[in-house]
């Protein structure tokens, strides 16, 4: 389905005149160089929907499918994704799980992206469930697995969805593994790790030469004791290990409670081996929460990092990294939900790309500790909001994508068009 422009047109104009009065506080407050810059970079910066987070999510304790008109293949999907890029004009691309969704029809699925303007980011293979016909389980792991019948055919599977989305037009593999161990004394730990590296390395060197591999890490679950790969030690290694096109994958919700999260991001940057990132929020663990719902200071400090990462690096923000959402719930409607989680990102990053950086680089030259922390919160403190929405306005967006998705009731239209009934793949 489509949103007609003249909605999108007339929600503009009646919003425009209170919009134009909050952007002008900026314009008072910072040099129209340095916003126009910022809009720019803005209007440039997409964030891949990972496939899994159309439909309502749901724990191992249960599923609460209520929303009701969720997506029943891959093009609806799609379809989705290019409802909410109209809206917001920062979700131009999508990432796809195999076999969760199995692109039967390429030329159709590539025409349905193509008319809303999408692209495909990286494919995710899926080495943590067992398949029906399968002739393995995956109980004991999968590229660590003890048996090589078993990790050959996860290698298998990892080459065919490089397959897949070579013909979509993705440029990464996304592998993120449920490996690991429950109990001590289960697992050797090196033979794991090298069991892993070498699969890892069968699968590289099928990669065409424009691909990336991002190795994703995880501290636990549902492995309790130990996962092979863990951290981003071990995922260095491993992407340090296979060659320049592996890289390290941060997902926000994979780490130890307190784990400095914009270090970690501004030392793999230093090394070149930062890859992608998946981002969602959370209070404990793996929550898969919105993101910025619960942790927005860390977000700012994380994409500070990023941006003074990448600008030593001379990057091209928009392009050299992948930006994926990689969240699931059981309690929203998932399209609202996804709008939160850009509006939250393309708002840490209109921050991070707000800080005073000379100033910063010379209170840390000269120990001034305290006007270090002045400039960052107050770049925090002020409210860029109206900088992300004028980058939509510019982008023939919407200036509040949420409201005038409830103002077109566009829930209803969906559940119209598809049922109250509908499931959609994913966890
Ligand atoms: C996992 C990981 C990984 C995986 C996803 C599947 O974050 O990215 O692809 O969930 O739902 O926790
Ligand atoms: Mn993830
Ligand atoms: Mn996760």
């Amino acid at each position: 389905m489509n949103i007609e422009q003249k909605h999108i047109a007339q929600h503009n104009d009646s919003l425009i005149s209170a919009h134009n009065r909050k952007l002008a506080y900026l314009k008072e407050d910072f040099p129209q160089h340095d916003l126009e810059r910022a809009i720019q970079k803005l209007v440039d910066f997409q964030i891949a929907i990972p496939s899994w987070a159309l439909g309502t999510g749901g724990t191992r304790f249960g599923r609460f499918s209520i929303i009701g008109g969720e997506p029943r293949n891959i093009e609806e999907k799609i379809e989705d994704v290019g409802l909410l890029h109209q809206l917001n004009a920062s979700s131009g691309a999508i990432s796809l799980h195999i076999p969760w969704d199995i692109p039967q029809d390429v030329a159709k699925i590539k025409e349905v992206a193509g008319r809303f303007g999408l692209a495909f980011d990286a494919v995710n293979s899926n080495t943590f469930q067992d398949q029906r016909d399968a002739a393995h389980s995956y109980k004991f792991g999968s590229l660590q697995h003890v048996d090589k019948a078993v990790r050959q055919q996860a290698i298998a599977h990892n080459i065919e969805v490089i397959k897949q989305g070579d013909k979509l037009g993705s440029k990464a593999l996304t592998v993120w593994l449920a490996d690991g161990s429950c109990f001590p004394g289960q697992l050797n730990f090196r033979r794991a790790f090298e069991n892993t590296l070498q699969s890892l390395e069968e699968i590289y060197v099928q990669l065409p030469p424009d691909w990336k591999m991002f190795v994703e890490y995880k501290a636990f679950e549902p492995n309790f004791y130990s996962t092979t790969i863990g951290d981003w030690g071990q995922s260095l290694l491993l992407a340090s290990k296979l060659g320049n096109q592996a890289y390290t994958l941060v997902d926000l919700g994979h780490h130890l409670p307190n784990a400095n999260i914009e270090q970690i991001v501004s030392l793999l940057l230093m090394e070149g081996k930062l890859g992608g990132f998946h981002f969602n929020d959370s209070k404990y663990g793996d929550d898969d929460l919105t993101t910025g719902s619960i942790k927005p200071y860390q977000l700012f400090l994380i994409f500070n990092e990023l941006v003074e990462g990448m600008d030593a690096r001379e990057m091209n923000h928009a392009k050299d990294l992948g930006w994926m959402i990689d969240a699931s719930h059981n309690v929203k409607d998932p399209l609202e939900d996804l709008l939160q989680s850009v509006e939250a990102i393309m708002l840490a990053y209109a921050q991070a790309l707000m800080v005073d950086r000379p100033a910063l680089n010379s209170a840390q030259q000269r120990n001034d500790v305290v006007r270090a922390q002045e400039i960052l919160q107050h770049t925090f403190r002020t409210d860029f909001r109206p900088l992300v929405a004028e980058a939509r306005l510019r982008a023939n967006a919407a200036l509040s994508p949420l409201a005038l998705y409830r103002d077109l009731d566009y829930r209803n239209q969906l559940i119209r068009k598809r049922g109250k009934n509908t499931t959609s793949t994913g966890l």
